[in-house]
């Protein structure tokens, strides 16, 4: 039987084990070739890293980028800059400085190459399946142990084909193709699967605009996305002067696909994603008409050159409606400079844009919050309530087409009918300028390097190993598809990333805001969530924080995969109802004794309501160790001493 491509490259990673003899669901070891951190989950990875005592990283690569918390509104973003800078010269990393760009962006142009496995301290890693690599989002302490050579656990996905045919029509993007997905699969269709790509329509797609589909397909809940590498890929990569890392890469012809999904490229339409999910997808037509404040172009899911050149010529010799703020924020300094050099970037500043620089920006709340109850049409992949820094805000999610049509109209535009002439955007002969990125020191000379250790960046707080009895209280219940930004709001609290008992004075703010106070008052205790509890960011504080405040374990209906892993590791017990119903049986307040001293039979007594409470776990043998150590991090120390 043949082999999917996600299979193949996963087959040869495997460590181990007999790739073929791992059921689907299953635990197994991944090598990891190449790792990404990013400033915000990256000074807890290395604060980490650093405690694990390893000299040089022991990955192919690992870059550092800085692209979140770039404002600096006082010394603490400055500070953890300097940290990371100085932790990457020490420890083998290289180093992306801010203002280079956001990391998967820069990642996608300089690094991610076909066949090989990346691990990044962010859920939106796999925009590098767009040349073929197997890029997964992870907490920040699993790719702390992927650079020091520790595989990466993963529960082995079911893969899903999607078949892509036909040919986009004129002002339908790629963004649309992504956002008919979601509009299939909503945000927890993808669990379990990895999303593959094949067919002829695949040729008909570059590969930034691969890498768009890529990079929001972690709206889905898959564990990544990818597609072949092929001549597109090469062509690309030969733009970037990389053509030496390129491999032809597909399925093989009579692969077997656990389900399959077929898209005809010619019959979609403008599409976007209402407040307050990317899930929640409709045809523009639906909509059209409504009135808009901001307009937003970038992100890591649109800001390739086609992407900002295509905004670029819409906007040519037009005016952006005088009641819409328009924000561009260039994925990277690659392609702000090739808007430069060839004009396009007046095309914007003539049209009365706002230019920020190459970071992740207003994405993340980290400035431009929408007015009151403003409408804000963004490019970008996610629009959960209050992320964008303002909780009355409506975020929709459109591609740079419609966003540029918006922009002049002032209301939600279906791009096709302005009367511009649709443009092929020709490839730009890019400058390849590295120079933003630094070398580490060489091994003989990272004794030297001093880290430099700013006050606000506290050391990683431990918990104590789990007791096999617990009696808490449930602190609080919340619904279906909670999302990290729910749990750990981002946005102003950014620049708490490095001080954990500080940002835990925020836990469940957009939900609850006594939730920490309740929290340290009554010594801890249990959530109770519904389906996908923890979607959304990778971010490990949404486990970190709330361990830090004395939560002990979540009742959920359902998890999502990166945040379930970070409960592990950092020692929270993620339960799973038996009888999903039985949520119905538990409230706020309600008291819980849990015994943990058979976890293949973990029995669960509301003493309040005097019931008991079916519960399961997917947890392996090795996650069960790792909860009763008191997390990861014990447990890694303990297993290094035993050696
Ligand atoms: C996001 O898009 O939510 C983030 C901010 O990039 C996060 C990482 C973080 O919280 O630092 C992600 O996607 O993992
Ligand atoms: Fe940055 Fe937004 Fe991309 Fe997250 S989704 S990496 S915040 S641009």
């Amino acid at each position: 039987m043949g082999r999917t491509l996600s299979e193949k490259i996963l087959a040869e990673h495997t460590v181990g084990m007999d790739f073929d003899k791992i059921k689907k669901g299953e635990k197994f070891a991944l090598k990891i070739d190449q790792t990404l951190t990013q400033d915000a989950t990256g000074t807890m990875a290395y604060l980490q890293f650093e405690a694990l005592g390893i000299p040089r990283v022991k990955t192919e690569l690992s870059v550092s980028y800085v692209d979140h918390n770039t404002l600096q509104t006082d010394f603490k973003n400055a500070d953890d800059h300097a940290y990371l800078q100085s932790v990457a010269a020490k420890y083998g990393i290289k180093f992306s400085k801010p203002g280079n760009g956001i990391c998967h962006q820069v990642h996608l142009e300089r690094f991610a190459a076909p066949g090989k496995t990346l691990l990044g301290s962010d859920s939106h890693t796999p925009t590098a399946g767009g040349v073929g690599s197997i890029a997964i989002g992870a907490g920040g302490l699993d790719v702390a142990i992927a650079m020091g050579g520790g595989p990466f656990k993963l529960a082995r996905p079911k893969i899903m084909g999607i078949e892509l045919t036909g040919e986009l029509q004129p002002f339908v993007s790629s963004k649309d193709i992504i956002l008919e997905i979601l509009r299939q699969l909503d945000v927890k269709g993808g669990v379990g699967y990895i999303l593959e790509y094949f067919g002829p329509g695949v040729k008909n797609l570059s590969v930034p605009e691969r890498a768009t589909i890529t990079n929001m397909g972690a709206e889905t809940g898959a564990t990544t996305s990818i597609f072949p590498s092929d001549e597109v890929t090469k062509e690309f990569l030969k733009l970037q002067k990389r053509e030496k890392d390129w491999v032809p890469l597909a399925a093989d012809q009579d692969a077997v696909y656990d389900k399959i999904l077929k898209i005809d490229l010619s019959q979609l339409e403008p599409l976007v994603a209402q407040p307050h999910s990317p899930g929640n997808v409709v045809e523009l037509r639906e909509i059209e008409g409504l009135a808009v404040q901001q307009v937003c172009i970038g992100s890591c899911t649109n800001s390739s050159y086609k992407d900002l050149m295509t905004a670029a010529l819409m906007l040519k010799g037009k005016k952006v409606h005088k009641d819409v703020s328009l924000v561009i924020s260039p994925g990277s300094r690659q392609v702000l400079n090739a808007l430069i050099k060839n004009g396009a970037l007046s095309h914007f500043i003539e049209a009365g844009a706002r230019l920020l620089e190459c970071a992740c920006g207003p994405c993340i709340g980290m400035g431009q919050a929408p007015g009151t109850n403003a409408v804000t049409v963004r490019t970008y992949n996610r629009n959960f309530k209050g992320r964008t820094g303002t909780k009355s805000a409506q975020s929709y999610l459109v591609s740079p087409e419609v966003a540029a049509a918006t922009a002049i109209t002032g209301k939600l535009t279906d791009p096709r009918k302005l009367g511009i002439e649709p443009v092929k955007i020709a490839e730009f002969e890019i400058e390849i300028d590295d120079s933003m990125i630094i070398e580490p020191e060489a091994p003989e000379r990272a004794e030297e390097v001093e880290i430099v250790r700013g006050p606000n960046i506290k050391p990683v707080p431990v918990k104590d190993p789990l007791p096999e009895k617990i009696e808490a209280e449930v602190l609080l219940k919340v619904g279906d598809n909670i999302t990290t930004d729910h749990i750990m709001p981002a946005g102003k609290y950014l620049p708490l990333r490095s001080n954990v008992p500080e940002y835990a004075k925020h836990v469940f703010e957009p939900v609850d805001q006594s939730f920490p106070e309740r929290a340290i008052k009554k010594g801890g205790g249990i959530v109770v969530g519904g389906e996908n509890y923890g979607q959304g960011s990778s971010r490990e504080h949404a486990a970190l924080c709330p361990m830090y405040l004395g939560i002990k374990a979540v009742f959920a209906k359902s998890y999502a995969r990166i945040h379930v892993a970070n409960l592990v590791n950092f020692g929270i017990v993620p339960l799973i109802f038996k009888n999903p119903e039985d949520y119905e049986k538990v409230e706020q307040g309600d008291v819980l004794e849990l015994n943990f001293s058979d976890f293949s039979n973990i029995t669960v007594i509301n003493k309040t309501k005097g019931i008991n409470i079916p519960v399961e776990h997917n947890l392996s043998q090795e996650d069960i160790e790792i909860i009763k150590a008191g997390g990861k991090l014990n447990y890694t120390r303990m297993k290094a001493k035993e050696n």
